[in-house]
């Protein structure tokens, strides 16, 4: 026998990047005597990203090498110093106070917060049941509704599923109309494709255009064939005056559309009031401009798209609502070039899936009275369900947080601040000690992206392509670490008074239960045949087989058949290409037999529209709207020094005519207030900016106490821009919470 091989010092792993939606194929080398990110960088073997990378790929390393990244539990003492503690007491006390809240005031004593990492996170998005099952409360809150919830509410009501979205056709489209997104910074969103600036760049190479409407001339819109500046929170007027002309003009062609989709009477009969004339003095937009944009887009192939400014704003339902119904009348929705649904691995858009009908208003929140929609209530209402002030004896007392930084990200973060210290007990599954988490008795951390598999999960159903891909672990985490899944499926196995292992083998089983066995696709297997032919022992993988082997390109667990099964997937470093999105998915995978283009829950808000316009286009107000920046993950990457160093980017930029009127300088320090708070930050003169809107990054505020951030504190504190958001302004049809247009005053601080 000879002695095994000397494992060589550098070796090259390849994984996507879990940092944002574009998921890049990256190559790491490693050191794995030093437990040493040496070089991070683009694969270009990578199908998909071709070698692209952008700044955040670092953030794996850096998050990796944090100092101030938490390994161990750790729980707050009386004098509020931290103690670390071991992983049975901290679940048992977890567990025990939250058990013991829900003993004296019923389940909805309790709640939880969901926040944006657990996207990026397989484990952390499949085992979320878990933990929701065990506090059976029906406080559910989350970052969706300060982000795409609208959109979610509008696919619902539509088609029947919330996570059906379309997708820009971006390499086959001719006409990319991009509203409130700018994705050469956020690398798009709800349309996952790498390397965005090539792939716009390519559309006016084969002679097609780029539209960017934005009250900002964005970075996309810098690169665009034009840009067309719109008022805040006025898309959904914009919109409808699209439709106006697409009737009035004898341009609506559903196309295949027409034999399955209701509503085109009653959309026709909607539009019929919206001139571009008659919404000029609210959108900002030329009527000569909107008619020349809907002729010439539907002269091509053409794609419209829309993205969180138009969710987070005052119409943002009827806004991301009315983009999808410019598609499907102009027959670019499910067609080629246009938007299109992707066909995930995993079988989650194939027909016959389990379905969850739109519900809302089945209860509603103790302080205010707002109902809940499809089991979401707005996360901007925390704070208000927590004062018992506001919400008295059926106040929120316990609290799981996972993965969230509300009191940055939610709006009105300082008075949900204050209210999260009338909390009895609140938990954080969370790896830093920030403006959040300072709050909690208790924080849980788990590993991080390079010391943990994962698989495109969500993102596999946003891509501009269809594609399955697995990433190696790329270190074993230090004993005594836990995976996030093994957090949440552990925390919600205890509060069910069931084990961890029994609630991981269930989830499995029951999905097998449903998809195998005789009159399923996989009929000539067991359940329990199938349960024995997985891989993994436990764990997300092993719920990722599950699904892609009785998915669209699986095996169907037949032996004989080489279909995808997790041992491929493994053995693929650079993921598996599934093919440009298919057209004519539609009716088929879509949960309800016919597309409902006006949903009654939507059309209901068309009277607050109405009785918007005479004030909207009367006004002359200075709005407030937000800013991604290249280097910013939300509020979380501001601790690591690659990403913050250089200089303060938290600015307020602001036309060069509103800061004169203001008596405001440019790199002097203005206040920003709202009817909510007020900020403080640099001034930054700008043309990009539309008259009358100003524009701050969200996610800073890093100086508060008892953070533990030094590199966040030190080189991009900032000011927080959700001091300024209202929580009180919903968009109605979703809870979503506004923040584009926010009204401010500024002033010379
Ligand atoms: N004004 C304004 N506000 C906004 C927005 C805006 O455009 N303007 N955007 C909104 C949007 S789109 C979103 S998605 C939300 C985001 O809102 P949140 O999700 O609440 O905030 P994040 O800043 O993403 O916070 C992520 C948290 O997860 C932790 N974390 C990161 N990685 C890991 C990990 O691997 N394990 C564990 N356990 N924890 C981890 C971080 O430490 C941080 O505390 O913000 C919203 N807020
Ligand atoms: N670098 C980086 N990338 C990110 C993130 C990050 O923080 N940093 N966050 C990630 C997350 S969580 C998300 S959800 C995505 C979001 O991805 P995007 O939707 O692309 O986000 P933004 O870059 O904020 O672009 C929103 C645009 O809407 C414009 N806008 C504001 N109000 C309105 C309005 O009323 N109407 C119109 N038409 N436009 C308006 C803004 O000026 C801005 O240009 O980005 C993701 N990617
Ligand atoms: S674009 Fe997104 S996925 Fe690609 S390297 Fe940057 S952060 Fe990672
Ligand atoms: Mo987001």
């Amino acid at each position: 026998m000879s002695a095994p091989a000397a494992r060589p010092a550098v070796r090259l792993a390849h994984r996507s990047c879990p940092t944002c939606e574009a998921s890049c194929g990256l190559r790491v080398e490693i050191d794995d005597a030093a437990r040493a990110v040496l070089r991070i960088e683009g694969d270009p073997e990578d199908p998909r990203s071709q070698g692209y990378l952008c700044p955040k790929a670092y953030a794996m390393k850096e998050i990796f090498e944090d100092p101030e990244r938490l390994e161990r539990p750790i729980r707050k003492r009386p004098d509020g110093t931290w103690e670390e503690i071991g992983w049975e007491e901290a679940f048992e006390y977890a567990t025990s106070r939250l058990l013991d809240i829900k003993a004296r005031y019923g389940a909805d004593a309790n709640g939880y917060y969901i926040g944006n990492p657990t996207g990026h996170n397989v484990g952390a998005q499949l085992y979320l049941p878990a933990l929701i099952g065990g506090l059976g409360t029906q406080r559910s809150f989350s970052a969706g509704t300060m982000d795409q919830f609208p959109q979610n509410v509008a696919l619902h009501t539509m088609l029947g599923d919330p996570w059906l979205f379309p997708i820009p056709d971006l390499d086959r489209t001719d006409f990319f109309v991009c509203m409130g997104g700018n994705p050469l910074v956020s690398q798009g969103s709800l349309m996952s494709g790498p390397d965005v600036k090539k792939r716009l760049r390519a559309i006016e190479a084969r002679g097609g255009r780029v539209v960017v409407i934005d009250p900002r001339r964005t970075e996309t819109a810098e690169i665009a064939s034009e840009h067309v500046f719109i008022k805040p929170g006025s898309d959904a007027f914009f919109l409808l005056s699209v439709c106006h002309v697409l009737f009035a003009e004898g341009l609506v062609r559903p196309g295949r559309l027409a034999d399955f989709t209701d509503g085109l009477d009653e959309i026709e009969r909607i539009a019929a009031d919206w001139t571009p004339e008659r919404v000029a003095a609210a959108t900002g937009v030329d009527p000569a401009t909107t008619r020349r944009l809907v002729r010439d887009f539907c002269a091509a192939r053409g794609a419209w798209y829309g993205r969180i400014g138009l969710c987070t704003q005052e119409f943002g339902t009827l806004a991301s609502w009315l983009v999808y119904v410019v598609n499907a009348l102009t027959g670019r929705l499910d067609a080629e070039g246009g938007m299109l649904f992707p066909r995930p691995a995993t079988g989650r858009s194939e027909p016959g899936r389990p379905f969850d009908p739109f519900t809302h208003s089945r209860y509603k929140t103790v302080a205010r009275g707002i109902p809940e929609i499809a089991g979401q209530i707005p996360c901007g209402l925390m704070a208000e369900e927590i004062e018992t002030a506001s919400a008295g004896e059926r106040r929120m007392r316990g609290l799981v947080v996972s993965m969230g930084n509300p009191v940055l990200s939610a709006p009105n973060g300082e008075r949900l601040a204050a209210a999260l210290d009338e909390l009895e007990f609140m938990v954080c599954l969370d790896i830093y000690l920030n403006e959040t988490t300072r709050h909690a008795d208790l924080i849980l951390p788990s590993t991080v992206q390079l010391e943990h598999e994962n698989y495109d999960f969500l993102f596999e159903a946003t891509s501009i392509r269809n594609f399955a891909r697995w990433s190696p672990a790329l270190f074993e985490p230090r004993p005594g670490m836990r995976h996030h899944w093994q957090i949440l499926c552990e925390l919600g196995a205890r509060l069910a008074g069931a084990s961890g292992q029994v609630v991981d083998d269930m989830m499995v089983k029951g999905l097998l239960g449903m998809t195998t066995g005789p009159g399923t696709g996989c009929p000539n297997v067991t359940p329990d045949e199938a349960f024995a032919k997985l891989e993994d022992a436990e764990g997300p993988m092993r719920m990722i087989e599950a699904m892609i082997r009785i998915g669209p390109y699986g095996d169907r667990f037949d032996d004989a058949s080489d279909g995808l099964d997790l041992r491929r997937l493994r053995e693929a470093p650079q993921g598996i290409d599934l093919g440009p999105l298919e057209a004519n998915r539609l009716p088929a995978a879509m949960p309800l037999e016919r597309l409902d283009l006006v949903p009654a829950h939507i059309a209901r808000d068309l009277p607050r529209l109405e009785s918007a316009l005479a004030e909207r286009s009367r006004e002359d107000r200075l709005v407030l709207v937000g800013r991604r920046q290249i280097r910013n993950m939300n509020s979380w990457l501001h601790n690591l020094p690659a990403l913050a160093k250089g200089r303060d980017r938290c600015t307020l930029l602001v036309h060069p005519d509103d800061a004169a009127r203001a008596g405001i300088e440019n790199g002097k320090r203005v206040r920003v207030r709202s009817r909510v708070g007020e900020v403080e930050v640099p001034c930054q003169t700008s043309d990009e900016m539309m008259p009358g809107v100003v524009s701050l990054p969200h996610g800073y505020g890093h100086r508060l106490d008892g953070v533990r951030l030094s590199v966040a504190r030190e080189l991009q504190p900032g000011a927080c821009s959700n001091y300024l958001t209202d929580e009180t302004v919903l968009d109605v049809p979703s809870g979503t919470h506004v923040a584009n247009g926010i009204p401010v005053e500024i002033a010379p601080a």
